[in-house]
């Protein structure tokens, strides 16, 4: 029997809706769903495999519990029994920083994930907490806690009606966006030109993005914050600093002036190897622009300075008047934000209010940094004990973080582990107990994260698109289980751990003055919440108290889940808006132009106006066709150019003499790597770019097809010891390596037509 469900793709930030054909109870096409509000039939190559993704036969199917050193099929009831038998005891005994939870980058793309680590992590209290963010965008929250008071108030370009757009350190074409959710970026793009706007690229590469931009600068890595900061620089010079109606919600103008001092053009362009003039250029060009945003990502994030980096892209965004207008760079209103209060004086953002236990690396956002993740299992110390278990939620660190090798012996030498992954990869293979979650079509969707993020406010709901087959647990209860099981409660209805979020949730609602509930009582409230199950209630409740939601007969016309799933495509909620002073929850009230760290921070990046690194600098790459480090085993991704191979530019290749296609060994500080060379220009020279996510060539692993083309793991090139301080963020770009041609030495035998990769770790032994 044929039919067709939506569902809202999972596989990137950009959040497209499909249509997925369903041919006897298994997904056999997607495409693009033409109606829905946001993507309008838009759909990548990724989108267009969903149905490979979901019917992966490397796809585990049940769970696994480790039983005399091996990994066998076990019933769901022995697999929690086995988490509450290990995690209780160690929890009483060594207490509850000894569990640590690392949470993945897919988290970010499920309701589970949305929905019950705030609930694992309390519940445990646990400090020992790591996740992606610290590889990611840690320094963003930081800069927007500081700025603006409140972690997650990062302003998103408003990517279809500026007028002039300044892209550092992201790619689009390939990633489709992040921080910045956007069906069709590229198409955006496009629409931007046409309407006569102009787009500069910053990249050290000559990326598919950067050929589309009307200027690109090649930039020296990691030092964006310098350039942005000598943009400032100009703009007070220049008298182009325009703050507009931002005026009387900013403070700290003449500090930030006197900060900047000194962070010309002409003395950081050699850092950059930007010339001053271009740097003017750029300032100039966004002070006159009707509207502008700066935006940027990755490149600017995973730095030595990236949390400067974020502070100035915004800085920039202030001194132009940018910031909450039309065509600049504002705050999202989604559909589940909290209730948004009157506007005032906040609480402020905290950083460091605990610190890790070896390296005394400051917390972030109740996170320490995902480097400090195999030190803190591995390394005694007197005070304290290490982490002697690790849940994993959606997580391959042993892949996606510094120093894999290191991260690889840390896991094995665990008391206990359980992942919840549905592919036995690089990470769960040390797992006690893996629980796997099923494939996307049998699981609901509703973007909680990506909707605060997103160019234009809108809403979308898709219930699963088939059932749960027999023996399969949807990942929402999977992770209530999980939760009972941790907290002494195995064995309770996983129904509890939402009912506890309900009653929680309503009981502070009816309390706060401004909610439409005030005053209520929260069990009549919860009474009248709808939905199938507990994450459908929990979705109801944070519809209805909203900033659209019925304020439960509040607004008769407002949004509930009811309303939203008569809307199957979704239902628009209008342009990004200005919303300041409301989402400030600074001390003051304000904008906080110089923050106490951030000025704390600048000598370091005035130090960095003197280096001139010498060697070579390694910066990532993303491929459309691939995402981090899960997608390698579906063949329909793979292959073409998206490979694991070194790009490296023609003169440093002729000066190294590295030949196009021969292998080529890099050496960082945490490791080496043995790897194809793909000669180009497209990288600038003194650069060269490696993907992540791959070598998986590692035993005990079930990805049957990723292993027969495994690649090498770049952050085997990095020892896990360069952070942003401020954020803990991991620097993963702009690495100092040392490259050679391996056809000569003892590196593995390879042919130049088909060279094998393989990875060494920094005890050369093979992995
Ligand atoms: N050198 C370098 N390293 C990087 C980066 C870089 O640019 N350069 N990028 C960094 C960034 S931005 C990120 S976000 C991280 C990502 O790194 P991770 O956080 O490790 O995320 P992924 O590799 O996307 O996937 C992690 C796991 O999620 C599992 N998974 C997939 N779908 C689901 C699901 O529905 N439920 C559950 N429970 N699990 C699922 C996969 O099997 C995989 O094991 O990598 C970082 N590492
Ligand atoms: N196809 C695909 N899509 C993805 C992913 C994927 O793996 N594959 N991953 C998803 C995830 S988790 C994320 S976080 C997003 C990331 O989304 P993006 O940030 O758009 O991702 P990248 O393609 O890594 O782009 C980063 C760019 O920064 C450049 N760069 C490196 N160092 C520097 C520097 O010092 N300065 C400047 N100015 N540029 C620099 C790199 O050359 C690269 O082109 O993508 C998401 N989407
Ligand atoms: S752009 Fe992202 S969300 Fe859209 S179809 Fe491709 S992978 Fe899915
Ligand atoms: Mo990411």
């Amino acid at each position: 029997m044929s039919r067709t469900a939506l569902r809202i793709c999972p596989l990137c930030e950009a959040t497209c809706g499909l249509t997925l054909s369903i041919d006897d109870g298994r997904v056999t096409g997607a495409r693009g769903d033409r109606d829905d509000v946001f993507s309008k039939g838009f759909i990548c190559p990724k989108g267009a495999a969903f149905a490979a993704v979901d019917n992966d036969p490397d796809r585990l199917r049940t769970p696994l519990v480790r039983r005399d050193g091996e990994l066998r099929e076990a019933t769901w009831d022995e697999a929690f029994d086995a988490v509450a038998e290990a995690i209780r005891p160690l929890v009483e005994r060594y207490g509850p920083h000894t569990v640590g939870i690392v949470l993945g980058n897919p988290n970010v793309h499920t309701m589970a994930g949305a929905l019950y680590p705030p609930v694992l992590i309390a519940g445990l209290g646990t400090r020992s907490l790591f996740t992606a963010s610290t590889v990611d965008q840690m320094p963003k929250h930081v800069s927007s806690g500081l700025l603006y008071g409140d972690a997650y108030a990062i302003p998103v370009p408003d990517l279809d009606r500026t007028g002039h757009l300044l892209l550092i350190g992201a790619n689009p074409l390939e990633s489709n966006g992040s921080l910045c959710t956007a069906p069709d970026f590229p198409g955006r793009l496009r629409a931007l030109k046409a309407r006569g706007g102009t787009l500069t690229v910053i990249d050290p590469r000559r990326t598919r993005t950067a050929r589309l931009a009307d200027r690109h600068v090649a930039i020296r890595p990691g030092t964006d914050a310098l350039l942005l900061a000598a943009m400032a620089t100009v703009l007070f010079e220049e008298d182009l600093v325009e703050l507009g109606d931002l005026a009387p919600h900013v403070q700290g103008l003449d500090e930030l002036r006197t900060a900047l001092h000194g962070f010309t053009p002409d003395a950081v362009a050699p850092a950059c190897d930007v010339e001053p003039g271009t740097i003017r250029t750029l300032a100039r060009e966004l002070a006159a622009a009707d509207s502008a945003a700066v935006y940027a990502r990755i490149g600017s994030c995973t730095v030595p300075h990236g949390t400067l980096a974020g502070w100035l892209v915004d800085v920039l965004n202030i001194l132009t008047g940018n910031l909450d207008r039309p065509g600049g760079a504002l705050f999202p209103q989604a559909a589940t934000d909290r209730t948004p209060r009157p506007a005032g004086p906040g609480h402020g953002f905290a950083l460091g209010r605990w610190h890790s236990r070896v390296s005394r690396h400051p917390e972030a956002k109740g996170e320490l940094p995902l480097s400090a993740l195999a030190e803190e299992i591995d390394t005694a110390t007197d005070d304290g004990e290490p982490i002697r278990a690790v849940i994993t939620v959606a997580a391959n660190p042993v892949l996606s973080a510094p120093d894999g090798e290191r991260l690889d012996k840390a896991l094995a030498s665990l008391d206990f582990m359980v992942s919840v992954d549905p592919y036995l990869n690089e990470t769960s293979r040390h797992a006690h107990v893996v629980l796997p979650p099923p494939p996307p079509s049998r699981s609901p969707h509703h973007d909680f994260a990506f909707n605060t993020l997103a160019v234009r406010n809108q809403v979308r709901y898709t219930r699963p698109a088939l059932p749960l087959e027999a023996d399969r647990m949807a990942e929402t209860e999977i992770m209530a289980r999980l939760v009972l099981a941790v907290t002494g409660q195995h064995g309770a209805d996983p129904s509890a751990v939402d009912d506890l979020v309900i009653g929680r949730t309503l009981a502070r609602a009816v309390r706060e003055p401004h909610s439409p509930v005030h005053g209520q009582d929260p069990r009549a409230l919860a009474a009248r919440l709808t939905g199938d199950n507990g994450p459908e209630r929990r979705l109801d409740l944070m519809l209805r108290l909203g900033p659209y939601g019925d304020g439960f007969g509040a607004r008769p016309d407002g949004l509930t889940l009811e309303k939203l799933l008569a809307h199957p495509h979704g239902i628009d909620l209008g342009p990004l808006r200005p919303r300041l002073p409301q989402p400030l929850k600074t001390v003051s009230g304000k904008v906080e132009l110089l923050p106490e760290p951030i000025a704390g921070d600048l000598p370091r990046l005035r130090q960095a106006i003197a280096e001139r690194p010498a060697g070579l600098l390694l910066v990532g790459r993303r491929h459309l066709r691939s995402n981090n480090s899960w997608m390698h085993n579906i063949p329909a991704l793979t292959g073409g150019t998206n490979r694991c191979t070194l790009h490296l530019h023609p003169a440093d290749a002729e000066r190294l003499g590295v030949r196009d296609g021969t292998p080529v060994r890099v050496k960082g500080a945490g490791g080496e790597v043995t790897v194809p060379a793909e000669v180009t220009d497209a990288v600038r020279p003194g650069v060269v770019s490696l993907p992540h996510g791959w070598g998986h060539d590692r035993p005990g692993t079930r990805l049957r097809h990723a292993a027969g083309n495994p690649g090498v793991n770049v952050n085997q090139l990095l020892d896990g010891s360069l952070l942003d301080p401020l954020s803990g963020n991991a620097v993963l770009n702009g690495v100092p390596v040392e490259v050679s041609p391996a056809d000569t030495g003892p590196a593995p035998a390879a042919t130049a037509a088909a060279p094998t990769a393989s990875a060494t770790g920094p005890s050369g032994t093979g992995a």
